[in-house]
């Protein structure tokens, strides 16, 4: 990569070099025509030629290598691709010590729930505000982001995991998406179980653009509506509210990171808030929580450049944030009405306002606030999951 960059460099001098002699005519006749800077021109252009003609093929060979070796690398698991994942379901709960209890005093369901989650991650966030809106009691287990002792039980690394109790078992539920649509599915029609509902959504291997292997969860963005039919009306919302939701992770989350962690003080500041809605001093002995501190907002502030340019943010990264914002409030105002989902929010509003709140703390969401129409939507979102309003929506059982 070095290579091919400093060869990019090098080609781009030359250019400048040539742009001279051809913008400045005048200039560069008169410096042709002393034979020292000929002899100086000539010796530049020949160390430059020498240079292109071993740097070329050293940069070809460097990157012919570096693709063999990953193509190599995938070889090792193509046959895997394809290959649904087993479903992993526990005998036991795992030995881990539950972080604190949410209990809703309007839970009607016989849900047995423990999420596995960061206090702040935007995907762990998404889930919290599913279950609070409709009104579903849980255990949470805060995870040590560096360590992550508290999933080691788990073959999936990353939290949200939600742990829910079933007959056989204990049966995880990995990713926030997945989650919410399973769990969505269940609430509109309770005979459907939990433990036949996550045959929808099975992990199929697959290799990326990098060859890289990685499970991808099928139909995560899809509620189960078994034998229920529905008008055309409702499909469109369904397909709407979808395509929201798949936006609220593909586009909006990506435009946190480069936000909040944006100077190395912002980066600080936000870890330090994290650890303070986290209960970090609470859960994690001091080192823990100073390294957690410490090496996380390095780390995630060189991080966040780079995430910049791979989600291909503005070089002004809150202009980024207020545009994704103001096209989500822009759908809402052609639907006329104050949820995405009309009068009461759907799993796309939901999913929204989780990633959004993920970074309530942060000086991106103050400024969010300030730079755009924000909070009117905002502000009757808390209201709607702070009154678990979706559980009138229940059927009891
Ligand atoms: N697609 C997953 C993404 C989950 C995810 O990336 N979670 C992050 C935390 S925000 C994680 O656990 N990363 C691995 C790590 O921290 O080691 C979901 O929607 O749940």
């Amino acid at each position: 990569m070095l290579i091919l960059q400093r060869l990019s460099n090098l080609s781009r001098n030359l250019n400048s070099f040539k742009n001279i002699i051809q913008k400045c005519p005048k200039r560069n006749e008169s410096f042709l025509s002393t034979s020292k800077s000929a002899s100086t021109l000539k010796t530049v252009l020949k160390a430059s030629l020498i240079g292109v003609s071993i740097g070329f093929p050293v940069g070809v060979v460097i990157t012919t290598g570096y693709s063999w070796y990953i193509n190599k690398e995938a070889s090792k698991t193509y046959h895997l691709q394809g290959k649904v994942k087993e479903i992993e379901i526990l005998e036991e709960k795992p030995p881990v010590t539950i972080s604190r209890k949410v209990i809703s005093p309007v839970d009607t369901t016989d849900l047995k729930l423990t999420l596995f989650q960061y206090q702040t991650c935007p995907f762990c966030c998404k889930v919290r505000v599913f279950l609070d809106y409709y009104g579903i009691s849980y255990d949470i287990v805060e995870v040590d982001p560096v360590l992550r002792r508290e999933i080691s039980w788990s073959s999936y690394k990353k939290v949200p995991i939600l742990l829910t109790q079933v007959e056989s078992g204990y049966q995880p539920l990995n990713d926030s998406s997945m989650i919410i649509s399973l769990i969505a599915s269940h609430l509109r029609d309770r005979s459907q179980k939990i433990n036949d509902l996550i045959e929808y959504y099975p992990s199929i291997a697959m290799h990326d653009d990098n060859q890289k292997l990685k499970y991808e969860i099928m139909n995560k963005y899809f509620l189960m509506y078994k034998d229920a039919s529905l008008s055309v009306e409702n499909t469109d919302n369904i397909i709407e509210e979808r395509k929201w939701r798949k936006w609220a992770d593909d586009v909006l989350v990506h435009t946190l990171s480069p936000n909040v962690y944006r100077t190395f003080d912002e980066a600080y500041q936000t870890f330090n808030w994290f650890s303070k809605v986290g209960k970090w001093e609470q859960y994690f002995p001091t080192w823990e929580r100073l390294i957690m501190i410490n090496v996380g907002a390095t780390a995630m502030w060189m991080i966040s450049k780079r995430l910049k340019k791979r989600h291909n943010l503005k070089d002004d990264v809150r202009q980024s944030l207020y545009d994704e914002i103001n096209k989500w409030l822009h759908a809402i105002k052609i639907r006329g009405s104050t949820f995405m989902g009309g009068e009461k929010p759907n799993l796309s509003d939901l999913a929204v306002y989780g990633i959004l709140k993920s970074i309530e703390g942060c000086s991106a969401f103050k400024d969010a606030l300030d730079n755009t129409k924000l909070s009117t939507w905002y502000d009757a979102m808390v209201k709607e999951i702070e009154t678990h309003s979706g559980s009138k929506y229940l059927t009891v059982k």
